[in-house]
């Protein structure tokens, strides 16, 4: 029977069974906290019921509050409501849970008398991923079923837990292989001889006598573990309410902080983050019914450390994968690696060992070409150099099979120059995996102007398979991310020339959330690696009348100072700790070079070196958008969050820049135009945005 739409109910012999009714993930919209509590309701008045099951339809019990009424008004009853209303009823309740009980999905089953899964569940509190912490009860409920310890670690890092683990710290009661519905209706009818049930909130045992220490040391891990992040730390101040207040009023502490958390930068930017990555999967020109290409076996050519990473990745998934080396022993020292990488993984008790074993028999090596003739999917991962790439399309074209797709790694490369080496420029694609490939989650996938939409939507698909976020950029010099990058590094230089250290340039983008300032990155990344391409550029005439061509960045390479790999780049490396230092030796390059170019040198504040680096990156972002390069702003904020270690809770770098002020970052780019007019290219995008009052998409 139907309450709502969004809630429908059953009831089989004494047992009423309500059912979550809001595709795809049983969000707990306002639709569905209404059903939810008006069905309970019935059912309560219903005299042949006696026992109630709680459950989601389709695939998942309810996943959370519905994140799309975030920053409306909320329409009662709201989830609290719902939860007592739940947790008072005078009839037993069983959660029944699979999919993902997540967020308030988890904190409405804890308000059930008892919760029992299908053993694929996976349970957890994510609500710190969007900036936010638990806010209806999920701060007071776990730690008393779980105890502080693994609630506080559920809770501040957002990761769900698996049902084993789940029975263990005592969340549910049953696990079962299937049949969930039937198994439930027998664990309900197994308790309605009792004369009491369970109620999580008026439990202590496991919130009794606790030692405040443990809230010391989870503060101090969470501050250097996501730094420059406020909820985790506010949630650990939730659940420490749990010990030393009673329900009534922790559940109060825990609303005063939710609702701190609620209107915050690092939330609203954290939701964006959250959309952008499910928009980004979607491209206007390619219809939903599109073919999907079936991918059952891949190849990837050059088992260098971007090749095996990215092996690794179909491996990972259990899509069996080979790898091709040009000679034995360039393979032996590639599968040596991957071998390495994995056993890393073993060793840290995050994979079994025969796990590792089932992996590793994916991967298998070949030295001849002819072993990509059966594969559905081959990626080319060879050497960055134009004339290489194309002689070996040309020999993909002629072994690989029928409606195989044809990817190349490449990061800058022109992708229908390389397409027109085949005979099937339909099936090549840009598949941009980062480094290192097997832990990064971004793939930038770049299509070229004959790339066909079975083969743009397969691909897409593909990195969902492998667990990749997916960004579809268009075929320019360095796509969405590099492009940028290029642009972002060459202001870091210009800066350095004008008088910034580069250890303050480098400090100033680590305090603001990135994973490492731009000269600390060239040199993980390998200095070498843009100096070929700024030396391809010259041969091209790119960038011939600038002032500022990273001339320093040039000159490292010549003295051999290559970054890490060589010990020294624009620091110097201690060999055995990779711990970094500072040379003095750099800035006065700099500053003989900005001499050299009659560059006037002045004292440059953190302001300046923080907004130049951020406006190039969002000028050349607009560019991207102007051109048609990218689909989306958010398209360019999710390549930077997962392929560049820009701190998701900032939003990106178009959706940090326009919650500056999308009108102040013009002005203040027209101000840095006087000085370095070639760095900053007018961008008539940006100035409509501004002149019409409008945001990005
Ligand atoms: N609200 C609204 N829409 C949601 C949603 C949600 N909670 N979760 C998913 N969607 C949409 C999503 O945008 C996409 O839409 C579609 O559903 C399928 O999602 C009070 C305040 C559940 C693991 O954080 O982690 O409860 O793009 O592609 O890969 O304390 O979605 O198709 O139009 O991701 O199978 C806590 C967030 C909320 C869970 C499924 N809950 N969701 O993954 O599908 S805060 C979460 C997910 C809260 C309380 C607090 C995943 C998933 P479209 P999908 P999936």
């Amino acid at each position: 029977m139907s309450n709502n739409q969004a809630v429908e109910y059953e009831v089989i012999e004494n047992i009423g069974i309500i059912k979550g009714m809001n595709p795809p993930v049983n969000a707990l919209s306002y639709l569905v906290r209404k059903g939810l509590v008006n069905t309970l309701k019935e059912l309560t008045n219903n005299q042949k019921v006696e026992g109630i099951i709680l459950i989601g339809d389709g695939k998942t019990f309810f996943a959370g509050a519905d994140i799309s009424e975030f920053g409306k008004p909320i329409q009662e009853p709201d989830l609290n409501q719902v939860i007592n209303t739940f947790e008072e009823s005078e009839k037993p309740i069983v959660a029944a849970l699979h999919g993902t009980p997540l967020g308030g999905g988890l904190e409405l089953a804890m308000g059930c008398n008892y919760r029992v899964a299908l053993s694929s569940t996976k349970l957890g509190l994510p609500e710190v991923k969007l900036g936010i912490i638990p806010g209806a009860g999920g701060t007071q409920r776990l730690p008393r079923l779980a105890g502080i310890e693994k609630a506080l670690s559920m809770i501040t890092s957002g990761i769900p837990i698996n049902t084993k683990d789940a029975l263990k710290s005592g969340v549910i009661e049953e696990i079962y292989e299937d049949a969930l519905i039937a198994n439930a209706l027998n664990f309900i009818k197994s308790k309605l001889h009792l004369e009491r049930h369970p109620i999580v909130s008026k439990t202590s045992d496991k919130i009794s006598n606790i030692d405040n220490q443990i809230f010391e040391v989870f503060s101090k891990k969470i501050e250097k573990k996501y730094r420059g992040r406020k909820s985790p730390l506010y949630a650990i101040e939730a659940v420490k309410a749990s010990t030393n207040l009673d329900f009534t009023e922790g559940l109060k502490k825990e609303r005063e902080l939710f609702k701190i958390c609620h209107g915050s930068k690092e939330s609203s930017s954290l939701i964006h983050m959250f959309f952008s990555e499910r928009q980004a999967l979607k491209i206007p020109d390619i219809p939903k019914e599109t073919k999907i290409l079936s991918i059952n076996s891949a190849a990837v050519i050059g088992c260098g450390t971007m090749g095996g990473g990215i092996a690794m990745n179909f491996a990972n998934v259990g899509i069996p994968v080979v790898v091709i080396e040009n000679s034995q022993a360039s393979l032996d020292k590639g599968m040596k690696i991957i071998e390495k990488n994995y056993l890393n993984t073993v060793s840290k008790g995050r994979m079994s060992e025969s796990d590792f074993k089932n992996k590793m028999s994916l991967i298998r090596g070949a030295t001849n070409l002819d072993s990509i003739s059966s594969v559905d999917v081959v990626v080319e991962a060879v050497f960055e150099e134009m004339t290489l790439k194309k002689e070996m399309f040309e020999r993909i074209d002629k072994l690989a099979k029928e409606n195989c797709i044809l990817a190349t790694n490449t990061s800058t490369l022109d992708i229908d120059e390389i397409a027109e080496s085949t005979s099937r420029p339909a099936y090549v694609i840009g598949t941009h995996f980062f480094s290192p490939a097997n832990v990064m989650k971004l793939l930038e996938i770049v299509r070229g102007k004959n790339t066909s939409k079975e083969v743009i939507a397969s691909t897409m698909k593909l990195a969902k398979n492998i667990k990749k976020v997916p960004v579809l950029a268009g075929n320019c010099d360095g796509f969405i991310g590099n492009r940028m990058f290029h642009e972002y590094v060459r202001q870091a230089h210009a800066l350095a020339e004008e008088g910034a250290k580069v250890a303050d340039i480098d400090r100033v983008i680590y305090e603001f959330g990135w994973a490492m300032g731009p000269f600390a990155v060239n040199d993980l990344a390998g200095n070498d690696v843009g100096w070929r391409i700024r030396k391809r550029h010259k041969k091209e005439g790119k960038y011939d009348n600038l002032r500022y061509t990273s001339t320093v960045a040039d000159q490292i390479c010549e003295l051999g100072r290559y970054g890490q790999k060589t010990d020294r780049g624009f620091y110097i490396y201690d060999t055995q700790t990779r711990q970094k230092q500072i040379d003095p030796e750099i800035d006065m390059m700099f500053e003989k070079v900005a001499k050299e170019k009659g560059i006037p040198r002045r004292n440059i504040d953190d302001n300046e070196i923080l907004h130049r680096l951020s406006w190039a990156l969002l000028n050349t972002g607009c560019m991207i958008l102007q051109e048609g390069f990218a689909l989306r702003a958010s398209d360019i904020d999710v390549t930077y969050a997962y392929g560049y270690g820009y701190p998701h809770w900032r939003g990106g770098p178009m959706q940090y820049g326009q919650d500056y002020g999308l009108k102040k970052v013009l002005e203040e780019i027209e101000g840095f135009r006087e000085n370095n007019p070639d760095m900053w290219p007018k961008c008539s995008y940006l100035e409509e945005l501004v002149k019409e009052n409008k945001k990005f998409n």
